[in-house]
């Protein structure tokens, strides 16, 4: 098995963000964003990485920015190593198929969630108020039930380690300008109809997702990375049974694992066996099989 790529150096160059498993660093022309190979599970960084998982995010991200070009610009200006500035050639091998040249955008503050299914924090806030970010619903909705349409369910952005928090429109409105916030909304519902229903074609269930929108040169553009298995909660559609949770796609054999040893979900976190390793690395690659329609990474 390939070893997992856990922390990115590139010396001389400056980071302009470190994410929990994403680091991005400031180039010539733009910004060079990195998908490591960390996995998260109950919001903690694991002691061990999944081989090829950046690889599998990045690709993804290049998938669907292709598939969603129509409904709004975006921000790679491309993911081939061979057209990065020179000085990051000598990272090339590490570089490829896990990173994207980017351009830089002044980045709005809020994150942008579509949600179609009740899951999460949104089943949450349903249970205590019927409502999730001010869309009020149906009474009697089980969790993981399909809502009748798609909402969006704005959070805003908490740096380094919290929770964020999800407001309502009016809030986004307050953060961020009326014109901006319909915008943003209307692109993030359309973005979100167009994925779920290629994701649907594909056996899986698209139950919500994150955007993060910014703007270049005065145009919206769609940044970060987008429909990832990290930004997004897939389910598989053969057995999908609302009234209860709905396993991860992704991070099931993780989170099995880390109750099985009873984890106190404290620092520091435990390292996964290779045994769980090797079948989530698994599930990421059928991740992309199914979405991209291709049989390998490149
Ligand atoms: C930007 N983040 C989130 C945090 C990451 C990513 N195109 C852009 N221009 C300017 N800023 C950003 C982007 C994008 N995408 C994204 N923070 C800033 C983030 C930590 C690690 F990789």
């Amino acid at each position: 098995m390939a070893e997992a790529l856990l922390e990115t150096h590139l010396s001389g160059m400056a980071r302009y963000a470190r994410g929990k498993v994403r680091d991005l660093y400031e180039v010539d022309g733009g910004l060079l964003f990195i998908a490591t190979d960390r996995i998260s599970a109950f919001d903690h960084i694991l002691g061990s990485g999944i081989p090829d998982k950046g690889k599998v995010l990045t690709q993804l991200s290049l998938f669907w920015f292709e598939h969603l070009k129509a409904i709004v610009e975006n921000h790679l200006i491309t993911a081939k190593v061979e057209e990065y500035p020179k000085e990051l050639q000598a990272y090339g091998e590490m570089l490829r198929g896990r990173s994207m040249l980017v351009k830089r955008a002044r980045m709005y503050p809020i994150e942008c969630v579509a949600r179609g299914y009740l899951s999460g924090s949104g089943w949450k806030e349903y249970q205590a108020t019927g409502e999730v970010c001010g869309n009020r619903l149906p009474a009697g909705l089980k969790e993981s039930d399909r809502l009748p349409e798609p909402i969006f369910t704005p959070a805003t952005k908490i740096e380094a380690g919290g929770h964020d928090i999800n407001i309502d429109f009016d809030a986004a409105v307050k953060a961020i300008g009326g014109k901006a916030a319909e915008t943003l909304r209307d692109l993030t519902l359309a973005l979100y109809r167009k994925a779920a229903q290629h994701a649907e074609s594909c056996g899986l269930i698209l139950a919500d997702t994150k955007f993060e929108f910014g703007v270049v040169e005065g145009r919206v553009v769609l940044a970060d990375e987008v429909l990832t298995p990290d930004s997004s909660r897939y389910w598989l559609r053969s057995g999908y049974k609302p009234g209860g949770a709905q396993p991860s796609f992704d991070k099931q054999y993780v989170r099995d694992y880390l109750e099985e040893i009873g984890w106190n979900k404290q620092e520091p976190a435990p390292a996964l066996p290779e045994a769980v390793v090797a079948r989530t690395q698994e599930k990421y690659l059928e991740a992309y099989q199914r979405i991209s329609g291709r049989s390998s990474l490149e």
